[in-house]
């Protein structure tokens, strides 16, 4: 029986890829491989819609290539390949912005975050059709399942809408695909301002976990993570953003239920509790963080391997593409 299919993905926005990367997405794809024919990207064109220095992208392309590897994507098994390598996203990213209502595009948060950051008039097109780009790329595989963070639902579900759309304008087409995201407690947010998403490309270090710093860095951004006054290891995201959000890192790299933490550091203080999570967090990065490193050694391999799965991905992806022009009218190439 074939697998169902599945795409995820991932900007080279950071030399470093973070905790809430991992927890959010990584540590999904690597136990979906086996039930999914996994398709997993790192998306380059995406990187783009914000300033990015050319020679530093390559190297922050490979980089992330190689953490997702590092952290257990297998690419004998899974797709995994640099989205620019396969044109057809951005072939088919054209035919849906020809399908999305402005008003639609407008409405997108991350769209409207990442403007007011970069200042209304440096915000490029690119910026704004970012998502319908993430659409096709989703659709160009027929995917079934997307596993993402809990901020990248609205987009998944504008390309829901997408899809329907093109569906029943121009016949079955693409498959509808679904959001694989965690919940809640897969937000993580930064140990210095615990109402912020974590994100890599943040502009303070000082509170986002790398995967590839060094590991006393970590270890003391960890002990440095801002909590509050209470003193008592207790969820409570709205009185105590801090602590919830090392709870949702402890539980989720354990597997153990934020109560049973919350049981064995009664009675203890901030500081027990801090080292406890330093010890999980240091365990888990490690070997990820060694097993990176020794990829990147070898840029030729990687590049080789990247190139390969490339190859995979056109494949497929060309077989929507066709299918897409003729549905649409485009006369094609004898
Ligand atoms: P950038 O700073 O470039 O926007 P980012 O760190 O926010 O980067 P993305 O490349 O946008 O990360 O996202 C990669 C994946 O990691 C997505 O599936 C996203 O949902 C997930 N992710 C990113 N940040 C977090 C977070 N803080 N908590 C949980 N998941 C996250
Ligand atoms: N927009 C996503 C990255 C991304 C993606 C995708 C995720 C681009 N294309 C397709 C899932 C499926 C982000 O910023 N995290």
């Amino acid at each position: 029986m074939t697998k169902p299919r599945l795409f995820s993905g991932m900007q080279p926005s950071a030399d470093s890829l973070q905790i809430g990367n991992y927890i959010g997405a990584l540590m999904q794809w690597r136990g979906m491989q086996d039930d999914y024919d996994a398709f997993f990207t790192v998306v380059d064109l995406h990187a783009i819609t914000v300033p990015q220095d050319p020679a530093q992208l390559r190297e922050k392309t490979r980089r992330t290539a190689a953490q997702y590897i590092a952290a257990g994507v297998e690419p004998s098994r899974s797709t995994l390949y640099v989205q620019s390598q396969v044109p057809a996203h951005a072939e088919l990213a054209w035919i849906l912005s020809t399908i999305t209502g402005f008003g639609e595009a407008g409405r997108m948060t991350q769209f409207k975050d990442k403007s007011q950051r970069y200042g209304a008039d440096q915000a490029s097109v690119g910026l704004f059709t970012y998502p319908v780009l993430m659409a096709a790329d989703i659709l160009l595989f027929q995917a079934e399942a997307v596993p993402v963070g809990d901020d990248q639902k609205q987009h998944v579900e504008l390309t829901r809408n997408l899809a329907e759309r093109f569906n029943s304008r121009f016949g079955e087409t693409f498959v509808v695909p679904t959001p694989v995201i965690q919940g809640e407690t897969a937000r993580i947010y930064d140990l210095q301002d615990p109402t912020s998403k974590m994100s890599k490309s943040a502009e303070s270090q000082a509170g986002v976990l790398y995967l590839l710093d060094d590991i006393n860095a970590t270890a003391k951004k960890v002990m440095r993570a801002v909590t509050d006054s209470e003193g008592v290891v207790r969820y409570d995201r709205a009185e105590k953003p801090g602590v919830s959000n090392l709870l949702t890192i402890y539980a989720a790299l354990t597997g153990r239920e934020i109560s049973s933490i919350e049981d064995e550091y009664a009675g203890r203080g901030y500081g027990d509790f801090k080292k406890g999570l330093r010890d999980v967090i240091v365990a888990e990065f490690e070997p990820v963080r060694a097993r990176a490193l020794e990829l990147l050694e070898d840029p030729a391999e990687l590049d080789r391997v990247l190139s390969a799965n490339a190859e995979r991905a056109s494949e497929a992806a060309e077989q929507t593409l066709a299918t897409v022009y003729e549905r649409v009218g485009l006369l094609r190439r004898g």
